[in-house]
């Protein structure tokens, strides 16, 4: 009977599904449940033939493998909510502000700022005194003679900073400096200039190093780009059978026990037409398949797991950051997974009742490692800590405007880096996983579950990983890294 209504539902979908295929649904699989997941199914257009990978979730047997009844949570701390609004000019001046004044409230609790000055105040100073200031980047150019000149604003006034050539160790501090950041200058004052002794970032303060008693870990993994061609399937599919504890050896099965939570930081989906000629690449027409199959993956993890997951460029969002959580039209699948949370790009959560994680997708890298020289001296794409650590010094997620989309949030800046995670991971570089410690936050860089397209190809990336995750445990914060490539075991 259940069968049938499966089979009537495909067919008014255009779906036809082989007796062999129908035979090989399990024989506790949920029916009502997958329907529900797949109401918003587009119909396939002419008739064809259904095939397994399409629909990973008919074929997975349902029943809940618990493992045992540790406590777990996981509470959404911060995850952004769209304010629909028109947006005006004016907005931006607003959004700067807004964002100026949280970065500068960092700056001044440092000892070093307390004598900060506003630049209508600097300018009205005597020749040779000392000065500090809090100002936006707002241009960085070096002059004939080597000297480096930033403009500074600050609402009040524009003000030139002199850093000069010979002070080798002011001009490392200048390299990482990027325009429209807020920094922190002390100086003595020139003729309508500043020539600078030191700078200063917003900085994070060091973290308190946490630990549970509880012997539990967290798995990351990021940019699966189902939907893709080149969607590691098998690799992934591994993953979720270790996850189950289906595949590896005792002791790794024993590690994947410990898995509690499941953070995946966005790509979910390869998506549609997100690049030029994406038709060719892609195995799955629309991204209503694309979450389907996702959520049959997520929908077969044992119930145990706490999982969350945001969007990253390739999802069914808007580009502007912060994006919001999925949305439920394109992405209703994933709503349907019971242990599933979802959230906005960047989004907090907190794991275990003490443990916060800054997820965020990693969409800004691009810019800072093609405009940084510092980051691409530090290993460029190899060396994501390094990314990670220039931006919780900065206490911004994309602190350049070109850096990625925003959407101008008036009287906050959602981006603004104000709580200092324990664990801060990102995606989005498909480069080998990176677990770092920087002022005790434990910083993660996923790989991916893609195999190199074409266009990495193109570009020349040559070190792209896929199916490598970080295993962190909560007891002793120590990493281990899972290769589900075909090398291992
Ligand atoms: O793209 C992420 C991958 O694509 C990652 O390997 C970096 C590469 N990429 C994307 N944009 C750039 C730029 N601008 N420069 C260099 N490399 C880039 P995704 O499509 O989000 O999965
Ligand atoms: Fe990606
Ligand atoms: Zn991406």
């Amino acid at each position: 009977m259940t069968k049938q209504k499966l089979v009537h539902f495909f067919f008014e979908k255009n779906y036809m599904m082989s007796p062999d295929l129908l035979r090989r649904i399990p024989d506790d699989f949920n029916y009502d449940q997958f329907l529900e997941n797949h109401t918003s199914l587009p119909s396939a257009g002419t008739t064809v033939l259904l095939k397994e990978e399409q629909f990973p979730s008919l074929f997975s047997t349902q029943q809940s493998l618990i493992v045992d009844s540790i406590p777990t949570s996981l509470e959404v701390i911060e995850s952004y909510i769209d304010k629909p609004k028109k947006r005006e000019m004016k907005d931006f001046v607003l959004h700067m502000k807004a964002r100026y004044l949280a970065l500068k409230e960092f700056l001044q609790q440092r000892s070093e700022m307390q004598n900060a000055v506003s630049i209508s105040k600097a300018l009205t100073k005597n020749l040779k005194e000392p000065v500090t200031l809090i100002g936006i980047v707002y241009s960085k150019e070096q002059t004939k003679n080597g000297n480096w000149i930033l403009e500074l604003e600050d609402f009040t006034g524009m003000m030139k900073v002199l850093v000069h050539t010979n002070n080798k160790e002011l001009i490392m501090v200048l390299e990482e400096v990027i325009l429209d950041e807020v920094i922190g200058i002390t100086g003595v004052t020139g003729n309508s200039i500043v020539f600078a002794n030191q700078i200063y970032f917003p900085e994070i303060p060091l973290k308190e190093y946490k630990k549970t008693k509880d012997d539990v870990a967290v798995a990351f993994i990021s940019d699966l780009h189902v939907g893709s061609k080149l969607f590691a399937q098998k690799e992934f599919e591994r993953f979720i059978d270790w996850m189950n504890l289906k595949y590896g050896t005792d002791e790794q099965k024993e590690l994947a026990k410990k898995v509690k939570y499941l953070v995946i930081t966005g790509d979910l989906i390869d998506g549609v037409g997100i690049y030029p000629s994406q038709e060719k690449e892609s195995s799955l027409p629309d991204v209503y398949q694309q979450y389907g199959k996702l959520a049959g993956y997520l929908g077969s993890i044992r119930k145990d797991v706490k999982i969350v997951c945001c969007g990253g460029n390739h999802d069914a969002l808007r580009l502007s950051e912060p994006q919001p959580p999925l949305s439920k039209d394109f992405a209703h699948a994933m709503y349907q997974v019971k242990n599933l949370t979802i959230v906005s790009n960047p989004a907090y959560v907190r794991l275990h009742g003490m443990f916060d994680v800054l997820m965020y997708h990693g969409y800004s890298f691009d810019y800072y490692m093609n405009n940084v020289n510092s980051l691409r001296n530090a290993g460029g794409y190899d060396a994501s800590e390094k990314m990670m650590e220039f931006i919780l010094r900065k206490r911004h997620i994309s602190p350049t405007h070109v850096s990625t989309l925003k959407i101008p949030d008036i009287d906050n800046d959602p981006l603004v880096i104000r709580r200092v995670p324990d664990f801060f991971v990102t995606g989005h570089i498909h480069y080998d996983v990176k677990v770092h410690t920087y002022k005790n936050v434990t910083l993660i860089g996923c790989a991916s579950f893609q195999y190199k397209t074409a266009f990495q190809e193109k570009i020349g990336h040559v070190n792209i990983i896929w199916g490598k995750i970080p295993i962190i445990s909560l007891k002793t914060r120590m990493s281990h890294i899972m290769d589900f490539r075909d090398r291992e075991i």
